[in-house]
């Protein structure tokens, strides 16, 4: 039986509108593939755009080793970016906004010249760059306790929820992605650190392998797109009153408040 995409993008829209997590899609349909994934994604995005949202960017998930442990999923999988969801650098979320939201440090694109895949490598990725600058995603999962399987994680956009990029930021020239530490302090105490190489050996690559899976649609990435390339460390989760900076080498830093 084919997944009915609109039933299952229905069930998605309520939990996000009413803040409450569900159980992974796939208890209820096993029969969801993950190209029926993201289908859902795109009926998701389609609502939101008609809603009057405009798609900033993508982002890429579980493309560290760190973040795919902890969810317990094995590939890297992307999602949409809107613009409305961007806050700005030491900018403030309202935690009853959403569900149960965590935070893992990133490193954005922001890009001067399209991206087209087939065959995006590391050095176009570079090339295409206008800056490279710390970032902050906030994830929250439309699932229980994070609980979910690729088909159901993809549907779900990936769990977007909210992203924060430094307000400064560097030239992609003389930056080597392979070797910028990084940390994620909560209240001024790190709770987790790594260092950049951890996103598929260099974040770049990330985005070259988002290239070349839009490109399967079709798609490109437009110049003046934003792209985060996956979370670092494993996610930590916030609540209101929390402080959370991301520090990547000489990317610079990312501020968020909670409340
Ligand atoms: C899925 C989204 C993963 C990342 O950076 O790896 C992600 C999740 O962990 O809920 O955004
Ligand atoms: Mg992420």
């Amino acid at each position: 039986m084919p997944a009915n995409i609109e039933a299952i993008a229905n069930i998605l829209d309520d939990a996000r509108r009413e803040r409450t997590a569900i159980p992974k899609i796939t208890i209820a349909h096993p029969e969801v593939t993950i190209p029926d994934g993201y289908r859902i994604q795109k009926e998701l995005c389609r609502r939101r755009i008609d809603e009057g949202l405009v798609i900033v960017g993508y982002k890429m998930g579980l493309t560290s080793m760190q973040k795919m442990k902890q969810m317990n999923v094995e590939s890297p999988i992307y999602g949409v970016l809107f613009a409305e969801t961007q806050v700005p650098d030491g900018g403030v979320v309202s935690v009853d906004e959403l569900i149960h939201p965590m935070v893992e440090p990133e490193v954005a694109f922001v890009l001067a010249k399209e991206l087209r895949g087939p065959g995006c490598t590391v050095e176009k990725v570079m090339a295409a760059t206008e800056r490279l600058a710390a970032a902050i995603e906030v994830i929250d999962s439309r699932y229980q306790n994070y609980q979910f399987d690729l088909p159901s994680v993809i549907a779900d956009n990936t769990s977007a929820g909210r992203f924060v990029i430094s307000a400064e930021g560097v030239a992609p020239k003389s930056i080597d992605l392979t070797r910028l530490s990084v940390t994620i302090e909560k209240n001024g105490a790190a709770v987790a650190k790594g260092e950049s190489s951890a996103v598929l050996g260099n974040p770049a690559l990330s985005v070259a392998m988002l290239a070349n899976l839009l490109a399967e649609d079709g798609v490109a990435l437009p110049a003046g797109s934003v792209v985060m390339s996956g979370g670092i460390t494993a996610a930590t989760a916030v609540a209101p009153g929390d402080e959370v900076v991301c520090k990547i080498g000489r990317l610079g830093n990312a501020t968020v408040y909670f409340a």
